[in-house]
C-alpha cells in the first residue's frame, strides 16, 4: 500500500496540553508519525511520497474562509496581544449567550474552538495545512486508480467541524477528502471512524446530507471526550435521516464487542454501495493507549483491517489518534497489513 507523508508535520509542535488542571507536553506529538513512518518502511508495507499542494478550494468545500482567517491569522494576533504562552481558549459562546465574533483574539479563540486543550502555536497553521495536502494527495492516488492508500495525515482532523477546531484538530482531513471524491463524480462515499473518540466533526459536517454517509466506533459520550456528540440516537437530519450512524462503547470495551460493532456497520456500508471509503484511522483504540478505555490488543488491528479489506472498496486511510507511541507504528500498520490480507 503507497503511504503519503509530509515533513511539515513536525512544525505542529505545540508545547502545552491543558490536561488535568496542568500544562503538560502534548499527547500530540510529533514523534507519533515519525513512528508511524519507521514501522511502515521497516515492514516494507510499500512506496511513500510526499504530498502535493492543492490550495484552499478544496478546503473551503468544507470550512467557513472566516475560520480558515482565524486559524491562519490567531497565532499572529496572540503575540500581538503579549501573550507568552501558548494560544489557549478560556471562554466559550455557552447557552444563552451570544454568538457573535469578537475582535478580541481571546473572544475569537473561544468563538472557534470545541474545547480547551489543543493550544494553538508557531507552525500550527502550516502543519495543518500540509496534513490536509497529506490527506488530498492520498485521496487523487485513489482516484487515478489504486484500489487504496494511506494518508499519514499530522495534526489529526475528525473533530474539526466547519468553523470549530479542538481536540488536537484543525482541518478536517477525512471531510475535505470525501467532498473531494464528491466533486470529482462519486455518487455516495462512507465514512467510518475506527478512532477511539467520536468524530464530532466529520458528524457535524455530513448530518444533513445523504450523499456522504458517516458511522463511528467509539468511547461513549457520556464517559468520553467529546462529550457533547456521539449518541447512538443521532441518525441524522433532513435528507440526511439515515445516514449517520453512532456506536458509542463502555470503558473496558474488547475486541468481541468492538467487533461486533465494525461488523454492523461494515454491513451497512455494503447495503449502500458507496464509490469509496474513508477510514478515520485512529489507534486509541489500543489496550494500552493513555487516554482512551478500549481493550484492543495489537492482533486485534491486523483481524479489523482484513474485515475492512473484505468490504473490497477503494479505502482512503487517513491517520487520526493514537498516543501509545511505542506501539503505534505496529498497530496502525497491522491495520493495513490486515486490509491487504497479509
Ligand atoms: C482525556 C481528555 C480528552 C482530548 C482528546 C482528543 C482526542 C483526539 C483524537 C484525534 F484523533 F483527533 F487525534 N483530551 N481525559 O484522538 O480523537
Ligand atoms: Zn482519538
Amino acid at each position: 500500500m503507497l503511504t503519503v507523508f509530509s515533513e511539515k508535520h513536525a512544525l505542529r509542535n505545540a508545547k502545552t496540553e491543558l490536561y488535568g488542571g496542568e500544562l503538560v507536553p502534548p499527547f500530540e506529538c510529533p514523534v507519533r508519525a515519525e513512528y508511524v513512518l519507521a514501522h511502515l518502511k521497516k515492514v516494507e508495507l510499500g512506496k511513500v511520497i510526499v504530498a502535493d499542494e492543492f490550495g484552499l478550494d478544496p478546503i473551503t468545500r468544507i470550512h467557513d474562509p472566516a475560520f480558515l482567517d482565524f486559524l491562519e491569522q490567531c497565532w499572529r494576533d496572540w503575540q500581538a496581544e503579549g501573550y507568552r504562552g501558548e494560544a489557549i481558549p478560556t471562554v466559550w459562546p455557552a447557552r444563552g449567550m451570544q454568538q457573535r465574533i469578537p475582535n478580541h483574539i481571546g473572544g475569537r479563540l473561544g468563538y472557534y474552538a470545541m474545547a480547551g486543550e489543543t493550544a494553538i502555536s508557531n507552525g500550527t497553521w502550516e502543519a495543518a495545512r500540509a496534513s490536509v495536502n497529506v490527506a488530498l494527495t492520498a485521496q487523487a492516488v485513489i482516484k487515478n486508480g489504486a484500489s487504496e492508500a494511506f494518508a499519514l495525515c499530522r495534526p489529526p482532523g475528525h473533530h474539526a467541524a466547519g468553523d470549530m477546531f479542538g481536540g488536537y484538530c484543525f482541518i478536517n482531513n477525512a471531510a475535505v477528502s470525501a467532498q473531494a471524491f464528491i466533486d470529482q463524480g462519486a455518487s455516495r462515499v462512507a465514512i467510518l471512524d475506527v478512532d477511539f473518540h467520536h468524530g464530532n466533526g466529520t458528524q457535524a459536517i455530513f448530518y444533513n446530507r445523504s450523499d456522504v454517509m458517516f458511522l463511528s466506533l467509539h468511547g461513549d459520550p457520556k464517559d468520553a471526550f467529546p462529550h457533547f456528540l456521539g449518541y447512538e440516537d443521532e441518525t441524522g437530519s433532513g435528507a440526511g435521516e439515515g445516514f449517520n450512524f453512532n456506536y458509542p462503547m463502555s470503558p473496558g470495551t474488547n475486541y468481541k464487542t468492538w467487533e461486533s460493532a465494525l461488523d454492523d456497520a461494515c454491513k451497512k456500508i455494503a447495503n449502500y454501495s458507496p464509490d469509496a471509503l474513508v477510514i478515520s484511522l485512529g489507534v486509541d483504540t489500543f489496550e494500552h493507549d493513555p487516554i482512551s478505555f478500549f481493550k484492543l490488543t495489537s492482533d486485534d488491528f491486523k483481524r479489523y483491517g482484513a474485515t475492512i479489506g473484505a468490504l473490497k472498496l477503494p479505502t482512503l486511510f487517513i491517520m487520526e489518534g493514537g498516543y501509545a507511541v511505542d506501539e503505534i507504528g505496529l498497530n496502525t500498520v497491522n491495520v493495513l497489513q490486515g486490509y491487504e490480507g497479509l
